[in-house]
């Protein structure tokens, strides 16, 4: 049986000049007392170096637009502003585990075919006509589309079109760092060769059937593109059916159709739609969460901080930190976190409605 406690704390014993004389001579042998570091490493609730913090596209494109006159593709591997929390400056970090960076690429530019142990995923923000190509497939980026890149599948990007096109990078890079578990490599070729039609992950393994000898290869999902118009539609048909969760509004989340499980083995991602007039109440979890309005325009209110958002703008939510939206139109907020990291080591936790 679980027997609530009370609220951990801990204080110093004080140090005598005697105590301090020993405490140097362990500091040497590179030995710390744990009583002098007790209160950092355990605290009643988590204690984020993250904060709440929002980038607003509109201010954004603009230093993209600089970017693409000021680079090409190719010199910088990928052009991408990364979204660093004021937290946790100079760690490429919008979380304390994950990477978030919008990358823009230029009609008739290409980014050239590597692999990495991290897993990505993008989330389309403009344009449409643009490619990522995986493991031999293409798949044409629209507005809203979740795609994937699962660890250590070769990846490509090229832009066809007459207009740039912009989309929102979600990479574990932080976590697989922290493990020292990261490798990287490029093709051997610029752009690795297109062997397979375009579609086929999504008709073989993404319409609610899998073929009849399927054993899964990877812990990732075999689809790599989720297009919204799938998940716009889905969450149109069930506002009919109701209900809303107070919370949530009607809140999904992205599946590996072979498992049910996450897309990707460490992050998850979420779509949801809150109808307009939708009055949320607060609610946290332990997975610190990154927001990205799809469409629609409302306002957040995380911790003391409150966020008037419109479509394009991300926002990020520390762990632990109460979180309620509100929607002044139709909005649909596409969000990701390392949920399945947390979940698969037992650590997640989640708390609605709060208490006082
Ligand atoms: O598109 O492969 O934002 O490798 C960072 C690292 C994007 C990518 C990023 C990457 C990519």
């Amino acid at each position: 049986m679980d027997t609530a406690g009370t609220a951990f704390s801990f204080t110093k014993p004080d140090a005598s000049p005697e105590r301090r004389e020993f405490y140097a001579r362990l500091c040497e042998k590179n030995i710390t007392p744990l009583w002098e570091v007790l209160g950092k490493l355990l605290h009643p609730s988590p204690v984020p170096q993250m904060v709440p913090v929002m980038w607003r596209y509109g201010e954004v494109r603009p230093y993209l637009m600089d970017a693409g006159r000021l680079l090409t593709e190719r010199e910088a591997e990928r052009r991408v502003l990364v979204l660093e929390n004021p937290g946790m400056r100079g760690q490429s970090r919008i979380t304390p585990t994950l990477y978030a960076g919008l990358q823009m690429i230029l009609p008739g530019e290409t980014a050239r075919s590597h692999r990495h142990a991290a897993s990505a995923f993008r989330m389309v923000v403009e344009g449409t006509g643009a490619y990522t190509a995986v493991e031999g497939e293409r798949t044409t980026m629209h507005p809203g589309d979740f795609i994937l890149t699962p660890p250590w599948t070769y990846h490509d990007h090229g832009n066809p079109t007459e207009s740039p096109v912009v989309w929102l990078d979600g990479l574990d890079v932080p976590l697989v760092n922290m493990f020292d578990t990261g490798f990287a490599e490029h093709h051997p070729e610029d752009l690795q060769p297109h062997t397979i039609a375009e579609g086929d992950a999504l008709a073989r393994y993404g319409a609610n059937m899998l073929p009849v000898d399927y054993t899964p290869e990877r812990l990732s999902s075999p689809v790599f593109n989720y297009p919204y118009a799938r998940s716009r539609e889905t969450l149109e048909q069930l506002r009919r059916s109701g209900p809303l969760h107070g919370c949530h509004g009607l809140k999904m989340r992205y599946i590996n159709p072979a498992t049910g499980g996450s897309p990707l083995p460490t992050m998850g991602a979420f779509l949801q739609l809150l109808p307009a007039g939708f009055c949320g109440e607060p609610y946290r979890s332990t997975d610190a969460t990154v927001y990205y309005v799809v469409e629609g325009e409302g306002r957040s209110r995380v911790e003391d901080a409150s966020f008037a958002w419109g479509a394009r703008d991300i926002f990020a939510v520390p762990s632990w930190s109460p979180v309620s939206h509100e929607a002044q139109s139709d909005a649909v907020l596409f969000s990701f976190s390392d949920r399945p990291a947390q979940q698969a080591l037992g650590l997640w936790r989640e708390q609605a409605p709060l208490r006082a």
